[in-house]
Parts: structure tokens; sequence; C-alpha cells
């Protein structure tokens, strides 16, 4: 092997190889995470990637999944061509057609059904890719409909409603300034790597640590000073006990509550009933360690509470319990002061970046007026009031019923059936759809189901706009050639918008143009975002000021924390309750059957969702569909580590390996969802879900499980 040669296998960048680094964004995982990543190129592909440097957010680190980004990107069955159904629909038989091809034919059909049903016979999704929603949202008024929904109808979404709803906006825990971090499902070495890296070093400064989870985690053994273990859902009324105590011990911040918390009376009598004749029948937790919280509580001079997107709101009474956790940093006069819980606004793509773009104007300029009903809207009057959007858990339903009014296509992009709750009947529904598109890297099983699927780029092929906290904006520019003719979706939404002539000249004039409106008030130009490889910080950018908020009034009816919601109060033709009160997470199936409660919720460290399943090298970090399941149930099935058993509830059964921990606490089963062949979601029920937000119980589902035989 000549020298050359030996550099160019090294993957050592310089002259003499041709190899060049190049900065790029991994997308794999939510916006806040977008982590910065050097690409070493060559000829337009990528040979290896590594964390950043210069990066603001990871500085050089990467996380497994971003680790798995080239082999994820060059994953062998990346489409490469727009694709036409010729088989049965769901039968996966599909020949290449040309980019022309496809959009006229989406432009015809969704056309042809626009005319005979109207614009909301059509309904627009986008998966946890989230780059491009304000282009989809947009798309989906500019056709002449509200039905734009996302999968954010699982996820954050019911935790933002719960903070809308008690203080009118937004809030985020400033860690880095508080005394003590009530961790409550908070495992951020599974989820979020960079959260974990903050908290080691808030850690270090002093700050303690409770953890609130049924699991033994990682952070757990590493970074806590007391852990509760509540059965999953019951957060609610443990945070009443707490409430409850606090109150009776007089360990609140009286003069706080009478200046800015409205319902502190009401709410006051209403946590009576959770204390230490109850608390550890409702939740599995001992009054002492109640107790103990609690004294920890009273002895710290600031608590930030952890937000968190799914395990909270995956229950029935998710968004009550996320009221009731949060109302524990205005009872104790944390919310808005420094080193509690700090109101803010989202920038762009929820991102909390502290500076404010003109999004929300690009994504709702041309909603339609005198729509049908959104999908959902009827059922989740508190989400649709919120959020104007579908709530997706609906669409199944409503598809097949046609109830108020038919859905007879979907324009897709990165859809993923599979992570909706009893994803049968959903894919009943998309077989009976008159036309349905997907966009996406490769033929998934929701793909499989469409009439034309179009490839897509990964961000490594693309250049888009990223935010993040600290004020910083980056628009990232293409690294590597694109695998095959894939595109862009804001790509093909603007090319799609002039085909179909939906008279959009915004949409029209393309992504750049588009992110120079978003930003246009701000001190930075398009110009200067254009010639930066790394994120520039936002002359306007601003930090929260700690207080300001309280004395300028929130954006709630009364100008108060909510604990006592006016907004809810004042429609009573919703039927929910303006207290965040407490009822109990299980479904109503009969325990003597179904005496376990599986919790699907919890995170793999090597997988995000469905993806990277097929990418061997995350795959072999855990290779097949495995139960947590607690070391009591096990003994008494007879299970042991590597056998064969079988998860089943009314709606089917899905067969696993056991792996008996102590980690799980007796009677939780822990499944993780993503699996083609174990699918999770086809055992949870679609109507088993939070009335507040439509959120499905993906965490406390009962459930029975047996050894295969
Ligand atoms: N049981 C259970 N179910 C759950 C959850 C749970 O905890 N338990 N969690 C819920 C939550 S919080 C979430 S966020 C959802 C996630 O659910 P999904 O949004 O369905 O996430 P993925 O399975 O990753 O599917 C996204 C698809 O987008 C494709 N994709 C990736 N990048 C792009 C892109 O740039 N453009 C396009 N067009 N496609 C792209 C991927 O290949 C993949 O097929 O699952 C929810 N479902
Ligand atoms: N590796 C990886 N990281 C991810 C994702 C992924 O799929 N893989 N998904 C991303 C997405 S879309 C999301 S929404 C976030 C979610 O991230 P977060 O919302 O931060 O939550 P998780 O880290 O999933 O869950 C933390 C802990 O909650 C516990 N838990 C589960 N149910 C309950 C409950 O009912 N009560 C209490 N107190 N604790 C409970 C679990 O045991 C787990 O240890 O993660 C993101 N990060
Ligand atoms: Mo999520």
């Amino acid at each position: 092997m000549d020298a050359i040669d030996k550099l160019i296998k090294a993957k050592i960048p310089c002259p003499q190889t041709g190899i060049e680094i190049k900065h790029t964004v991994c997308a794999i995982c939510s916006p806040s995470f977008n982590c910065g990543v050097n690409a070493y190129v060559k000829d337009g592909k990528m040979l290896k990637l590594e964390g950043m440097d210069e990066h603001p957010r990871n500085q050089g680190h990467l996380c497994t999944k971003g680790l798995a980004g080239r082999e994820f990107a060059y994953r062998e069955d990346r489409i490469l061509t727009p694709l036409k159904r010729v088989g049965e629909r769901g039968e996966g038989k599909f020949v290449p057609i040309s980019w022309e091809e496809a959009y006229r034919e989406i432009a015809d059909r969704l056309g042809q059904i626009k005319e005979k049903d109207g614009a909301d016979a059509v309904a627009f999704f986008g998966g946890y890719n989230k780059w491009y929603r304000p282009w989809l949202r947009r798309f989906a008024h500019s056709f002449g409909t509200m039905n734009y929904g996302t999968e954010s109808s699982t996820c954050m979404t019911a935790g933002w409603m719960a903070w809308k709803t008690a203080v009118g906006q937004l809030a985020r825990p400033d860690m880095e300034h508080c005394d003590l971090l009530l961790g409550w499902a908070f495992n951020p070495y599974y989820s979020g790597y960079l959260k974990a890296q903050s908290a080691e070093k808030c850690r270090k400064k002093g700050m303690k640590i409770i953890v609130v989870d049924p699991m033994i985690t990682p952070t757990v053994e590493k970074m806590c000073d007391l852990h509760l273990r509540p059965y999953p859902g019951t957060d609610g009324a443990l945070a009443m006990c707490m409430a409850n105590i606090l109150i009776q011990k007089g360990w609140i911040d009286k003069d706080y509550i009478d200046r800015y918390v409205h319902g502190f009376e009401a709410y006051a009598e209403y946590v009576k009933q959770f204390n230490e004749s109850n608390i550890e029948q409702l939740t599995g937790v001992p009054y002492e360690q109640v107790m103990e919280a609690c004294e920890m509580i009273h002895q710290s001079s600031s608590m930030a509470i952890n937000e968190n997107s799914a395990p909270i709101p995956h229950h029935k009474n998710g968004f009550q319990n996320y009221r009731a956790i949060m109302a524990l940093s205005a009872l104790t006069g944390n919310f808005d002061r420094q080193g509690g819980q700090l109101p803010s606004k989202h920038t762009f793509t929820h991102q909390i970046a502290g500076f404010s773009t003109l999004e929300d104007t690009f994504a709702d300029g041309t909603e339609p007026k005198n729509t049908k009903p959104a999908v959902g809207s009827q059922k989740f009057p508190l989400w649709y009031h919120m959020e104007r959007e579908m709530q997706v858990v609906d669409l199944a339903r409503q598809i097949l019923e046609e109830d108020p009014h038919p859905i007879k296509a979907i324009f897709a992009m990165g859809m993923n059936y599979r992570m909706l709750p009893d994803d049968n009947r959903l894919r009943e529904a998309l077989l009976k759809l008159d036309f349905f598109v997907d966009t996406d890297l490769f033929l998934t099983d929701t793909a499989k189901l469409a009439d034309l699927v179009l490839p897509v780029c990964s961000s490594y092929e693309r250049g888009e706009l990223e935010t993040y906290p600290g004020g910083y904006a980056w628009l990232t520019k293409p690294a590597i050639d694109r695998v095959g003719q894939s595109k862009s979706d804001a790509e093909i939404l603007c090319d799609l918008a002039k085909v179909m002539k939906l008279g959009d000249e915004m949409l029209e004039a393309g992504y750049e143009e588009n992110i120079r409106f978003i930003l246009q008030d701000l001190d930075i130009t398009m110009e200067q975002l254009k010639e930066s490889d790394v994120p520039i910080h936002v002359p306007n950018a601003r930090a929260i000021v700690p207080g300001e908020k309280l004395e300028q009034g929130l954006d709630t009816p009364t100008g108060k924390f909510e604990l006592y919601s006016e907004l809810i109060a004042s429609h009573p033709e919703w039927g929910l309750d303006a207290l965040p009160t407490y009822c109990e997470p299980l479904d109503e199936e009969d325990p003597t059957i179904y005496p376990y409660r599986l919790c699907s919720g919890g995170r793999l460290p090597n997988a995000l969702h469905s993806r990277l399943h097929k990418v061997s090298w995350t795959r072999s970090l855990r290779p097949a569909p495995t139960a947590d399941i607690s070391v009591e149930d096990a003994a008494q099935l007879g299970l042991e580590k590597g056998d064969d058993m079988e998860l089943y509830t009314p709606r089917g059964t899905i067969c696993v390996k056991a792996n008996p921990t102590h980690r799980v606490p007796k009677s939780v089963i822990y499944f993780y969802h993503g699996y083609s062949e174990a699918d999770v979601n086809m055992l949870m029920s679609g109507t088993h879900v939070d009335p507040y937000s439509g959120f499905p119980a993906y965490n406390s589902t009962r459930c029975g499980m047996r050894k295969k035989v």
C-alpha cells in the first residue's frame, strides 16, 4: 500500500487524500439536540463523522445514535427515485417514476378529491423530523384545510398545554442556578445526553437531585440523592400528596401565592385526600419517602423541575398529572424565579433560543376560514383550542367511520403509523384511503401502504435552519451528494405548491426566501448566515429576566399562575376539570386476565423510535426485542433471561424475549416501541387516552404476560 492509500485508509483530511471536513448537522433526534457534526467527505461521499468542536451545543461530543449517522444515511435500502404502487395497496410492489410524473399525479389526485369532497377530505401529516413543519402546515392551509397534524399529537405538546393552562406560555427549568432538581421521570443518559452533561456539571457545584421514576436507571445510580418509585401514571397522586404535606407544614411561599397564584384555596382543599392513609396504596411510594422529599424541597433555596415530553403525558391522566407536578413550582414560589421554572417562548421549530422569529406568521399566514371541524377537534376540544391542528389519535376512527366527515386522502411526510395506539386499526384505515402519499428515506412499513412514495434526503444532504438555546442560529449546507434522486421535504412542498397552483407566492419562492422572511426582524442577515459554517450568535437574543413576567402579569385570564384554570372553567361544554384532579391511570380491562402494568415509554440509548433498528451498529447493542420485567414476576412465571415470552392485551399478542432485572418494580413490564417484528402499539387502545390532550396511555395499559410454549 503506498503512502497516499494509507492516508486514505486512515481517513486523514489533507490535499493529498482529497478528504475534506465539512460541518453539518445530525438530525436524528429532536431539534434541541441537533448536534454539529464533522463529516469527512471525499468525492461527495461521507467516510466518517464525529462531533464538531465549534458547535455551541455539543462541543465535540456525539451520542451513540449520532455516531451511527453515516450508516443510517447510507442504509442499502434508501429509496432512490419516486415510486408508484403497482400491486395491491399494502403489497409493497412499486415501480420507479420521475419527479414530474409524481408531482402531476399528486396534483391531479388531490385536486380531484378537493373538487368532489372538499379540501377537508385531505389530511396532511408530519412525522418526527420536525424541520419542515412550518412548510407543511402552511401547505395544508393553502390547500384549504385545518387537517394538518403531526407526531406531536403524542409528543411533548401535552406538557406545553399544561404550561399554557397554568401560565399562558411555556416554561423551562433553570437547572444551572437551582439548588434542587426535582427530576421527575428524568433519565437523560438515555434520552438526551447533553442534559445529562449539564446535570453532572450542576451536581459538581452542589445541586441535589430527587429522581421520580419507577425504574432504577443510570441517572438513579449516578446522580440521585433520593429515589421515589411510583407506579407509572400515579405521579399526580404523588405530586398532590407532596403539595398537601408542604401546605400542612407551612413549607410554602405564602406571600408569593397571595400575589401570583390563582386557585390556591380550592387546590389546598382538593389535595387533602392524598395523605399518609392512602399514598402508598395509590402510588407504591411509602409516605416516609414522600415526607423526605418534602423536607428536601423545604431545605432547598430554589427548585427546578425537569420538563418531559413523554413519560408523564403518556397516560390517560397525563395532562392533569403534569399540572400537579408543575403546581409544586408555584406553591414553593419557584416559578419565574432564578433557579426555578422560567417562562419562555419558542423561537423556531419549537426551540427556545431567546429571540423571536416570524415562524408562526409564516406557518399560519394562509389559515383557511369556514372549514369543517379538524380531525380530533370535537373529541379533544382543549387540544384544538390550544394547538389548532388535528389530534391524530382520532384519525383512524374518522377515516373508518367517516364521522363527522370522510377523509379520503393523506399527504404524509415521514409517517410511521406504528407510533400511534391500536395501530392495526390505523393500518386498516390507511388501506381504505383513495389516495395516500408518503415521503421517507426508506420503504418503511407505512410507505409500503402508500400509492406514491417520494425519496427524501438526510440532514447531511440538505441545508436547513437550526436555532439553539443561548441565542444561536445556523443555516447548514449540504455536506455530501444526495443519495439517488432524493430531495428535501421543504423543496418538495415548494415545488408542489407551484405544480398544484395553490396561489401561494411565498411557498413558490422557496425555502431560502421563506427563511429570509421568518428571520426578518433579527439583526442578522441571510448573507451572514450563508457565509458562516458554524452557528452564529443573534444579537437580538435576550436572556430571560427572572420575575419580569410575574410583574407584568401572566398571559392567563387572571394574569396569575392558575392552579384553577379559568380557561377550562369557562368552557363547561368541554366536560373537563378546572383543577388538576387525579384519576387512576389504568384501563378497565379485567385485572385477573391482564394483571400487569405495561409501560412502553422508556427510551433505548441505541434507538430513536423505529429509526436505527435497521442499522447494524446500533442494532447490535440490543439485538432482540426484549422486555424488562421484575425478578419476582419472572420467578413466578418461570421466565429466565432470553426466554421467549408473550405480551397480550385484548387487541393482540406480541412475542419478545424476557429480561428479568432488579431495575423494574414488581407488576410493571417495560417494553420498547419501534420494532416491526414486535410492535407494542398494536397492544395499545385507541380509546384509553387523555381527554384533555388526546395523548395515548403508552405507559399504563393493563397487560398479560406468559412464557411462550
Ligand atoms: N409505545 C409507544 N409509542 C410511542 C412513544 C412511546 O414512548 N411509546 N413515543 C411517542 C413519541 S414521544 C414520538 S416522538 C413518536 C415518534 O414517532 P415517529 O415520528 O413515527 O418516529 P419514527 O419511528 O422515527 O418515524 C419517523 C419516520 O420519518 C423518517 N424520516 C427521518 N428523517 C426524515 C426526514 O427528514 N424527512 C422525512 N420525510 N422522513 C424522515 C424515518 O425514516 C421514519 O420512517 O412515537 C410515539 N409513540
Ligand atoms: N435514545 C433515545 N433518545 C430519545 C428518543 C429515543 O427514541 N431514543 N426519543 C426522543 C423523544 S421523541 C422524546 S419524546 C424524548 C422523551 O424523553 P423524556 O420526556 O425526557 O423522557 P424519557 O427519558 O423517555 O423517560 C425518562 C424516564 O421516565 C420513566 N417513566 C416512564 N413512565 C413513567 C411514569 O409514568 N412516571 C414516572 N415518574 N416516570 C416514568 C422511565 O422509566 C424513564 O427512565 O426522548 C427523546 N430522546
Ligand atoms: Mo417524542
